[in-house]
């Protein structure tokens, strides 16, 4: 086998250099209008869009490199079913005392309702015919969804993380990630939250133990290495 590494701290990533397109998946999560667009979740709840929009275009940059090299490229989305059967209801009463209800209408439709136009990915991302959407009714990508099953089917081993937001949806799928044994990378360009500060002490605490969760490179150094 040929070794091939990630610059990326705390340690170039994969661990073991066993690093292929058909040992490795790109997952971007929810890239959604409702996370990053105007009228959508995030914006009525008044965060600045423009922290949870820049990963957009290192996402693009990488989406494109890990495409054209034949990657499995993996797309989620957060949201809940039309009758709401789904959504607990202390989720519900959270969102509501800060005034983005989800379930409840707003300027891109029930906000985190799926098929409504808020909770689809975004236009410049959009995933291509192949490429699998995880629905997900939580913040992390493994709980219940067929995530797991579809990673273990195509024999993938390696993650690279992208997507929003950095210490809620990105965080919890790398742990459940990692808990799992996959070994996981977290793209730091790629990534972002409503708070900026957040995103600093989520892709910190990555870095802690060694590699607690994982390695964090970024768009630059993936694409620069990266083989197929
Ligand atoms: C949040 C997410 N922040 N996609 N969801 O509620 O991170």
């Amino acid at each position: 086998m040929t070794e091939t590494y990630i610059s990326a701290d705390p340690y170039p990533w994969p661990y073991n250099g066993d690093l292929r397109p058909d040992n490795t998946a790109l997952i971007i999560i929810d890239m959604q209008t409702d996370f990053c667009g105007i009228g959508g979740y995030v914006d009525q709840m008044g965060y600045d869009l423009s922290l949870t929009r820049a990963p957009i275009e290192p996402i693009k940059s990488v989406l494109s490199a890990m495409r054209d090299k034949g990657y499995m490229i993996i797309h989620t989305r957060e949201g809940h079913r039309p009758d709401l059967s789904d959504l607990p209801a202390n989720k519900r009463w959270r969102s509501r005392q800060i005034g983005a209800g989800i379930g409840d209408p707003g300027p891109c439709g029930k906000i985190l309702v799926r098929g409504e136009p808020g909770w689809d990915i975004i236009e410049d991302l959009y995933p291509i015919d192949g490429e699998p959407i995880i629905d997900k009714p939580g913040k992390g990508a493994f709980c219940a969804t067929d995530l797991e099953l579809i990673l273990n089917t195509r024999g993938v081993q390696n993650i690279v993380l992208t997507g929003i937001t950095t210490d809620v949806c990105v965080h919890t799928t790398m742990r459940e990630a990692n808990d799992r044994g996959f070994e996981c990378v977290m793209l730091e360009d790629c990534c972002g939250a409503t708070d900026k500060g957040n995103h600093d002490h989520a892709v910190k605490m990555i870095k802690m133990q060694g590699g607690v969760f994982g390695s964090v490179s970024n768009s630059a150094a993936l694409i620069a290495s990266l083989p197929g």
